[in-house]
Formats: C-alpha cells, structure tokens, sequence
C-alpha cells in the first residue's frame, strides 16, 4: 500500500516558537545575564498545535468566508480546513454528471492562500446526496459506476489539493450492524472495500479516512468500525485513517476515548478527532462554559497523547455558525467562539492543552544592556573607561560594581559613591537620557595598579553582559 503512519506538521511554525534574543543585550530587571534565549508559548491554535506535530482545523461554511471576522479566525487559528458541506454529493453533483465544484474550489483557494491543509468531506454517505442517487432505484452495476465515477471525478479534481478524504462517512448503526443505506442495500457490505479502492487509484497520495460519530467510547459501534478497518487492511484496501466525529455532550467525554483510539492506531492507521464540538442545554451558565474548556482540553490532550493521533478539526468556529441547535432544539454553546465571535474559555482550555497561551506569541521586547570595561594600568594606578549600551531608554541612569582594590580618587562624566569594594555610579545632568540602543560613558581614576578584570556590572538592578 505505501500508506504509512505519521505524524502531520502543517503549518510549519513551529520552529519560529523557540526564539533567541541577542546576546549582547539580554539581561532583564531581576534576570540573571546568562538568561540569553526564551522560549515564547504560541498565541493561537494552529501555533501550538503545529509545536505538538498535529493539525487543528475547523468545519468552514462557505457562506461565511466572505465575513471577514469568521475567515481571520478560520486562518489565523486553524492549519486545516474541512469542507462543511461544499463537497458533499448534493452539492458537487447534483444531477448526474454534472459538476459543480465552485464552492469547494473557494475553499481550496482559501487554504492555499492560508498554508492550509484541506479535508475532504466526504465522497460515499447516504446524507445530503441528491435523490437521483438515493431513490434512482439504480441497480448495483449501475450505482458502482455511479460511485466510482463520483469518487474519481472529485478525486481528480482535487487531486494534490486535498490532503485527507473521508471517502465513507457514517456507514455504521448505532449497534455496530451496517446502516441501510442505498449504497449498502444494493451493493452490500463491500462497498466500502470497492469506494477505497476507487479512491486510492484516483489519487495514490491523499490519506483516505472512514468517519463516523458516537465511535469515540469502546463500544458496539466502535467495536463494529474496528472489526471493519481490520478486515479491510486483511484484505490489503488502501485505508490510512480513521475519523471520530466527536460531536460530544457536556460532561460525556467518554472515559474509555483514549485507549478506543489506540486499538486503532495499534493497527497501523492514523486517528483523527473530525467534528469536535460539546454542546450544552440552553442557556449555557459560566460553570457549564468552564466544564466545557476542561472538556475540549481534555480530548485534545486525548490525541496528543496517542502516537498516530494526527489532528483535531472543530466542526465550526462560532456557536451561532454550528449545525447544532437546528438539529438538537434547546440545545447549542458548542463551538470555541462565541455568538459574537468572541473566544470562550473552551477556547483557552484548547489552546492551552495544546501547549500556547492567549497572548503568549508576543515577543517580550529585549531588554538590557551591555558593557565595554577599558582599564589602562600602572604601578600605582588604574584609570577605567566604561561604556555602557542600553537596549531600552533610559531617563536617568545608576549603575552598579565592585572594585577589588584602591580608591576612586578622580573621576568624569558620573556622580561616583565608594563604599568598601562597592561602587556606585549615577548619571551626571548632562547624560541622564539615553535612547534605546544608545550608550553612555564615564570614568575613573583608583590609586591601585591592581589588575581589575571586567566585574559584573549592573544597569538600574539588572546586570549586563559584557560586549
Ligand atoms: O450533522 C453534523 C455533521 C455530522 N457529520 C457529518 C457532517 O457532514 C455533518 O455536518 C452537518 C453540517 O454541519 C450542516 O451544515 O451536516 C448537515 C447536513 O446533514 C448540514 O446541514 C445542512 C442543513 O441540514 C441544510 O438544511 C442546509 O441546506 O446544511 C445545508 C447547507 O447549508
């Protein structure tokens, strides 16, 4: 097959996290000098997740791309991008052979003008296809045709375009028996084994899923997806992955989630979490909201913690956008953002679980100084020149070090204070403001002809590097 187990890195960012800042001006207020590189926390989903080796994507609605509050979140947060319905068979083809891919087209281009991946939703369903298939009373040479011509015309079209297919979605009953769908009831129960086959000769290089929903606990459902995809890799069909729909209630995240995925990617397949959204009775309290974050993070956390698990899609970006409350009236709050698009907790607790932080992208501006420490010395004398080059602006200026033997006995261009061994340097009236990245000097002259090494000297409390 070829088809191989890994790790998706889309969105290659990750490396671009873990930032240097310079050297020679690293030192912060309270920071050690030495403290020369931060490692910053990304600030939005597609970041973090791309930091962790996986994708998050989300469902996209094609109507809603020409609002440009909904498509800035769909590509700054999100590395994948799901068709919600524009490839679905009643939208891609409509009647027979004729099709119509403008919708899922748009999509494309949105995801490659994004560095996007996009998954292809979905070639064999029994829903939203159109009734010349569902009720055409096709026979079964016939319908093969019909679905291997639709598999490989959609295919083609996309091909090298869509990264993931889900080629069947939904094929099972709730007791893990087949669902009588058109495509089950006239050609049986290999069907899926023919769509798979069809799909890998139609584009050898797109992942080919099977997707289903309320297969995310180890159950009969499940039980059935698995004794299906092992018998498919029996038999040698090209399947890749597994989609679990996760379309979830508050406070039924199954317990058993983690490892029903693992006897997945024990067969080899990658798992994807494909529809993730929790939804809540209506209204939606703050305790329900927080439950709620908890519950995102923790299947997210879910497939990070299982090799194979490649990726999280949301199944929408905000709660007035999600299929929910049509469908389960008295029901909704299921997204990461909210009605007005604002991120909810969930949000956080996602982004969190995946490793960012709201704000955490941002780049502390450097700070700190460095210091040239000149000494000229003889016998019985040493006169020092220090110069000193501040990264952020200073209005006024004390600067902190030790001398290890003799006493100033002349100096220029400070107000100069010896206690002991301690010295302490301020500004004189003429060099109080300093621009960031500008410098200042001053100097003095001891009695000693000791050698002097450069000391650790300090810049208003925070120490500098040596230049
Ligand atoms: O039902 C939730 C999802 C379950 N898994 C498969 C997914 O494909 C499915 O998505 C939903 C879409 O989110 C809805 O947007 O699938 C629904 C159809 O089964 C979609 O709803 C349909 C409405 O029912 C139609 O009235 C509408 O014309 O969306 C159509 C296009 O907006």
């Amino acid at each position: 097959m070829g088809r191989t187990v890994r790790r998706a890195a889309v969105g290659l960012t990750a490396g671009a996290l873990v930032l240097g800042f310079p050297v020679a001006v690293s030192a912060q207020a309270g920071e050690p000098a030495e403290a020369t590189a931060e490692t910053l926390q990304a600030s939005t989903l597609r970041d973090a997740a791309a930091s962790q080796g996986i994708f998050v994507g989300t469902a996209v609605n094609d109507g809603l791309l020409s609002n440009s509050t909904y498509s800035s979140i769909a590509s700054d947060e999100f590395s994948s991008v799901t068709a919600e319905n524009v490839m679905k068979w009643e939208s891609i083809q409509p009647s027979q052979g004729n099709f119509n891919f403008a919708g899922g087209d748009r999509l494309v281009n949105f995801a490659q003008a994004n560095d996007q991946q996009v998954w292809g939703h979905t070639l064999v369903w029994h829903s939203q296809l159109p009734s010349w298939v569902r009720d055409g009373g096709m026979s079964a040479s016939q319908l093969r045709q019909v679905m291997n011509t639709h598999i490989t015309t959609v295919m083609d079209h996309y091909e090298g375009d869509v990264a993931y297919w889900d080629v069947v979605n939904e094929a099972f009953n709730e007791d893990g028996t087949r669902r009588p769908s058109v495509f089950q009831t006239t050609l049986g129960d290999g069907y899926i084994a023919e769509a798979f086959r069809t799909a890998d000769a139609a584009d050898p290089n797109a992942k080919l899923c099977i997707n289903d929903y309320n297969i995310e606990a180890d159950n009969a459902k499940s039980d059935g997806m698995f004794n299906l995809v092992s018998s498919l890799l029996n038999q040698g069909v090209p399947i890749d992955c597994v989609g679990f729909q996760s379309h979830l209630i508050l406070d039924q995240v199954p317990s058993t989630f983690r490892s029903n995925l693992e006897r997945f990617t024990n067969l080899g397949l990658e798992v994807v979490i494909t529809e993730l959204d929790i939804r809540v009775s209506m209204p939606a309290d703050s305790a329900e909201l927080q439950r709620q974050s908890q519950q995102f993070a923790s299947v997210t956390s879910t497939c990070l913690a299982v090799e194979g698990c490649v990726g999280v899609t949301v199944w929408g970006i905000s709660d007035r956008d999600s299929w929910v409350p049509d469908v389960f009236p008295g029901e909704g709050a299921a997204c990461l953002w909210d009605d007005n698009y604002q991120p909810k907790p969930a949000y956080t607790g996602m982004l969190t679980a995946l490793g960012g932080e709201p704000g955490g992208g941002e780049p502390e501006p450097p700070t700190g100084c460095s210091v040239s420490y000149v000494v000229n010395r003889w016998n019985t004398g040493s006169v020092v020149e220090v110069r000193i080059t501040t990264s952020t602006a200073l209005n006024g200026w004390s600067v902190n070090f030790t001398l290890p033997a003799g006493t100033i006995t002349n100096h220029w261009n400070a107000q100069i204070t010896q206690s002991g061994t301690t010295v302490r340097a301020a500004n004189a009236a003429h060099n109080a403001n300093v621009a960031a990245g500008g410098s200042f000097g001053f100097g003095f002259q001891t009695n000693s002809g000791a050698t002097y090494t450069t000391p650790t000297i300090s810049l208003n409390g925070a120490n500098c590097t040596t230049a």
